[in-house]
C-alpha cells in the first residue's frame, strides 16, 4: 500500500510544525516553561501545557492519519501513542483533547482546557494544527512498504525529550557531532508495527529543532524515514560504515560499571546525549555505533519508529537482559531476539505496560552487538 509512508511524514511534519510554534509564539512560549507552584499550581489546568501540547500533537497525528477524509481507516484504533487525551478542563472536568472539524471547534476544545485568557495560543495553535501540509519529497509518495494499513499498528511519541524542549537550550555544542542535551534532541517519533507480529516496519524520526536558519533565526527540521518488511529494506540515511570498534552513545543515567565496560571497547569513550530517540538516531546516522541501556526507562513509543529505521539498514534493537541471558545459557548462538510492540508486559498498569523492561542494545552491524554483549557479560562475571 503506497502512500502510508508519505503520510508518516507528513503527520511528523506537522507535529514539527506545532513544536516549533509552541517555541516560538509568545502565548504559547509563556505556557510552556510557566513552572506553576504553590497555590497558583492547578488553579487552572492540572497538567501543564507541555503536556497539553504532547496531548495535541499526538491527536493531531491520530486525526490526519486515521480520520480524516480519504486517510487510513484501517488504522483507527490502532494508533497508541505516550500521551491520554483526557485532560482536566479549567473548572476541574473531564475534557477529551481532539482535533476538531474545523480550526473554530478546535480552538473551542483548547479553550476549555486553558481557559478563556489564553484565546490567542487556542488560535495559533488550532490554526497550525488544520494547516495542510504539502511535502516536496516526490520519492515518498511512490514507495510500496507492502504491506497494508489494515495489519498495522502505530507508536507515536509526540514529543521525545520533553526536558530539553522545555529547557530549550539552543547552542549547545555537539561532541563528535553528538548534541549532548539541548533542543537538538527533541524529536518527534512515528512508527508502524505488524499487528500479528510486533516487529517494526516504518520509521519515521522528526527533527523540529535541526538547525537554525541563519538570516531568519527560524529553526528548520529535517526528518528520517524506513522500511523493513519482508525482504524490502529502504531508507532515507545510507548504512554507517563500521568503525573497527565499536563507540557508544549513553544515557546520563548510566551507571560507571556499564560506562568504564563500553568505553573499554577501543571505539573511543562514550558518548552522552540526551533523549532516548536522539541516541537511537545517533546510531542510524553513524555517530555511535551502538545505544546502550541498563535500564527500563524507555517505552514502546521511544523506540518503535527508530527501531524500523535501524531495522532498515541491516541492524536491530534487541533487549539487554534477554541478550545476556541467553549468552549465558549458551547453546544456539543466533542474533538475539529484537524488540516488539504489539504485546503489553502482563501484571502491570499504565505506561509501565509498554516499557522496554529489559533494557536495549540499538547496533546498525551485527559484530558491534556481539561485541557489546561480550563486554557487558564480562562484567556481569560471565
Ligand atoms: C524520555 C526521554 C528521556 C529519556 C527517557 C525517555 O522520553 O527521551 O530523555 O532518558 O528514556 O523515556 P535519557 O535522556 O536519560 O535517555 P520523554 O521525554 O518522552 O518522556
Ligand atoms: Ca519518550
Ligand atoms: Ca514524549
Amino acid at each position: 500500500m503506497s502512500g502510508l509512508l508519505a503520510a508518516l511524514v507528513a503527520v511528523s511534519q506537522k507535529a514539527a510544525e506545532v513544536a516549533r510554534l509552541c517555541r516560538a509564539e509568545e502565548p504559547l512560549f509563556r505556557l510552556l516553561v510557566a513552572e506553576k507552584t504553590g497555590p497558583e499550581r492547578n488553579a487552572r489546568f492540572l497538567q501543564d501545557f507541555k503536556t497539553l501540547a504532547d496531548v495535541l500533537i499526538q491527536e493531531v497525528i491520530k486525526h490526519d492519519l486515521g480520520t480524516q477524509v480519504g486517510t487510513f481507516p484501517e488504522l483507527r484504533g490502532h494508533i497508541h501513542g505516550e500521551e491520554s487525551n483526557e485532560f482536566r478542563d479549567a473548572e476541574g472536568g473531564t475534557v477529551t483533547v481532539r482535533v476538531g472539524a474545523t480550526p473554530g471547534d478546535t480552538a473551542a476544545l483548547l479553550l476549555a482546557v486553558l481557559g478563556p485568557e489564553h484565546a490567542r495560543a487556542a488560535e495559533l495553535l488550532a490554526q497550525t494544527v488544520h494547516r495542510e501540509v504539502t511535502l516536496g519529497d516526490t520519492e515518498l509518495a511512490g514507495i510500496d512498504p507492502g504491506v497494508s494499513p489494515g495489519e498495522l499498528g502505530i507508536w507515536i511519541d509526540p514529543i521525545d525529550s520533553t526536558n530539553e524542549f522545555i529547557a530549550g537550550r539552543e547552542d549547545v555544542a555537539a561532541v563528535d557531532g553528538v548534541a549532548p542535551g539541548g533542543l537538538r534532541s527533541a524529536l518527534v517519533l512515528v512508527g508502524a508495527f505488524e499487528r500479528s507480529t510486533g516487529v517494526p516496519v516504518l520509521g519515521v524520526i522528526n527533527e523540529p529543532f535541526f538547525q537554525r536558519d541563519p538570516q531568519s533565526r527560524r529553526w528548520q527540521g529535517r526528518y528520517h524515514w524506513g522500511v523493513a518488511h519482508g525482504d524490502t529494506r529502504l531508507c532515507s540515511l545510507s548504512p554507517p560504515a563500521p568503525r573497527p570498534c565499536p563507540r557508544v552513545v549513553l544515557s546520563r543515567a548510566e551507571g560507571a560499571a556499564v560506562r568504564g565496560a563500553l568505553g573499554s571497547l577501543g571505539g573511543g569513550p562514550p558518548l552522552f546525549a540526551a533523549g532516548a530517540g536522539y541516541k537511537l538516531l545517533c546510531v542510524a546516522l553513524g555517530l555511535a555505533d551502538a545505544f546502550v541501556l541498563s535500564q527500563a526507562t524507555t517505552f514502546a513509543w521511544d523506540s518503535c519508529a527508530p527501531h524500523a529505521i535501524l531495522r532498515a539498514l541491516g541492524g536491530g534493537v534487541v533487549a539487554l537482559e534477554g541478550a545476556l541471558r541467553a549468552q549465558r545459557e549458551g547453546g544456539d548462538t543466533g542474533d538475539p531476539p529484537e524488540l516488539v510492540y504489539h504485546r503489553p508486559r502482563e501484571g502491570r498498569a499504565g505506561p509501565e505496560r509498554w516499557a522496554n523492561s529489559e533494557g536495549l542494545v540499538a547496533f546498525v552491524h551485527p559484530q558491534h552487538l556481539r561485541a557489546v554483549l561480550a563486554a557487558l557479560g564480562e562484567l556481569r562475571g560471565l
